[in-house]
């Protein structure tokens, strides 16, 4: 039996900080019923809400320098499902994990999904990986994958992919991510258009291997490992390529993957004006592709981003239903603890960009009374609706102090005996 944090455990450390929340929460609560919102009613919301955890998260990350794992890393994928049945035993907030090929791959689908149904686990988006050789693979990807000028290269990493759809759909996955990392260094090494075109007739034969009640999300990234053009660069591309190949195909959005400054609650709201926003990769950044933990550098973007997806929740009603799923790695944390903490600050933006009075909003902007408009989103934005997160997980089952809970639990030094390293521990951290 490997160790697991004991649901007791939790409940006894939740009841010293139980009368704390109670009063700050019941506070809160008078606060907003002045505003005319209900706490309960946003309590439950918090809730509803859901994230996934990617099983690549839940390993020691490398810099393009150097890897420094940490002690009691999980060497395979029942491993990581333990720590994101973990993360979400405490944080009641990510109840699927998303998946990684050949990372992940098992030979016993079945097993699998015992595993991570004892951790009342389900399964997200699962990923293709065609950025790395796996060992003894006959072609390679050195020069691009799904766009690659060899054929037979190209049909090696589609077939990879219809792989993963029949991995998924053993596994209850409803929707296959692909991110390649295809493009060129020098001017000159690519014929630009050639380059998109095999993508496209690559991405419409892994399309035609989608099941009925499936989707494919396009992932798009502005450059790295391609440092003068990346075939799927950027979200417009995406959306051309998405429109291309039909109605399950659609454009997943990694906070990390634009140019620093872009507007990306824009490119949300056209996404979702348009029927093609797939869902997100969560984290943060500063510069590039940080994969920083989500809130971390700007939580304002965050707060604005869920702004419009309330918005089209409002519009569009139960139909719109994006995959949320976080994509982060960690070389100086621990990545549950950093999981976690993502999780609350999404479900963070996700509450507060609930209580934007939307009446109001709309009747400023309708006036062109612009600093009353600007300042209903900021009052949504700087109210602290900790003690609504915080009573959201406790009702759920989950810890009031999530990482204080975690650590006295000894939950990693635990692992850190069970799991001594391993030269064969599976992938992750490359990301
Ligand atoms: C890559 C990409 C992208 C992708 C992840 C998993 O940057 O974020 O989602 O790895 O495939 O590094
Ligand atoms: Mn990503
Ligand atoms: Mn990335």
């Amino acid at each position: 039996m490997t160790f697991r944090i004991s649901d007791d455990f939790v409940q006894s450390h939740n009841q010293s900080r139980v009368a704390d929340l109670q009063s700050d929460f019941d506070a809160l609560g008078s606060k907003l019923a002045r505003n005319g919102v209900d706490i309960e009613a946003l309590t439950l919301r918090a809730q509803g809400f859901a994230v996934a955890t990617p099983s690549w998260g839940a390993g020691t990350g490398g810099t393009r320098f150097a890897r420094f794992p940490g002690v009691g890393e999980p060497r395979n994928v029942f491993e990581k499902l333990d720590d994101c049945g973990t993360v979400n035993q405490l944080s009641q907030a990510t109840p699927t994990v998303s998946l990684h090929f050949p990372w992940d791959k098992v030979s016993d689908a079945k097993e699998l999904k015992q595993h991570a149904d004892s951790w009342k686990l389900g399964f997200d988006a699962v990923n293709s990986n065609t950025f790395q050789n796996q060992p003894n693979q006959a072609e390679s990807y050195k020069f691009g994958s799904l766009t690659n000028q060899s054929a037979a290269v190209r049909d090696l990493a589609v077939a990879h992919n219809i792989e993963c759809i029949e991995l998924g759909k053993a596994l209850g996955s409803k929707a296959l991510t692909v991110w390649v990392g295809d493009g060129g260094n020098f001017p000159g090494q690519l014929n630009l258009r050639g380059a998109l075109e095999r993508y496209l007739d690559s991405l419409k034969q892994i399309y035609q291997a989608l099941p009925d009640d499936w989707q494919v999300f396009l992932e798009h990234k502005l450059f790295e490992p391609a440092f003068y053009t990346t075939v799927i660069a950027d979200w417009g591309t995406s959306f051309a390529c998405a429109q291309q190949l039909g109605d399950k195909a659609k454009c997943l959005v990694d906070l990390g993957h634009h140019a620093p400054n872009t507007n990306i609650e824009m490119i949300v709201a056209r996404l979702v004006q348009f029927g093609k926003l797939a869902g997100f990769h969560f984290n943060d950044s500063k510069y590039g592709d940080d994969d920083l933990d989500s809130g971390s550098i700007n939580p304002f973007q965050l707060f604005l981003i869920f702004n419009e997806l309330v918005d089209a929740e409002i519009r569009e009603g139960s139909s719109f239903n994006p995959a949320y799923m976080l994509d982060q790695s960690h070389n100086v944390t621990d990545p549950i603890e950093s999981l976690m903490g993502s999780a609350i600050e999404v479900q963070r933006a996700f509450v507060q960009a609930s209580l934007v009075d939307r009446d109001q909003l709309a009747a400023y902007q309708a006036s062109n009374d612009v600093m009353m408009a600007a300042r209903t989103l900021r009052r949504a934005f700087q109210t602290d609706v900790t003690p609504i997160l915080d009573m959201a997980r406790f009702r759920s089952g989950g810890a009031i102090d999530m990482i204080n809970c975690y650590r006295e639990s000894g939950y990693r030094q635990q692992k850190a005996e069970e799991r001594p390293a391993s030269k064969n521990a599976s992938g992750s951290g490359i990301v």
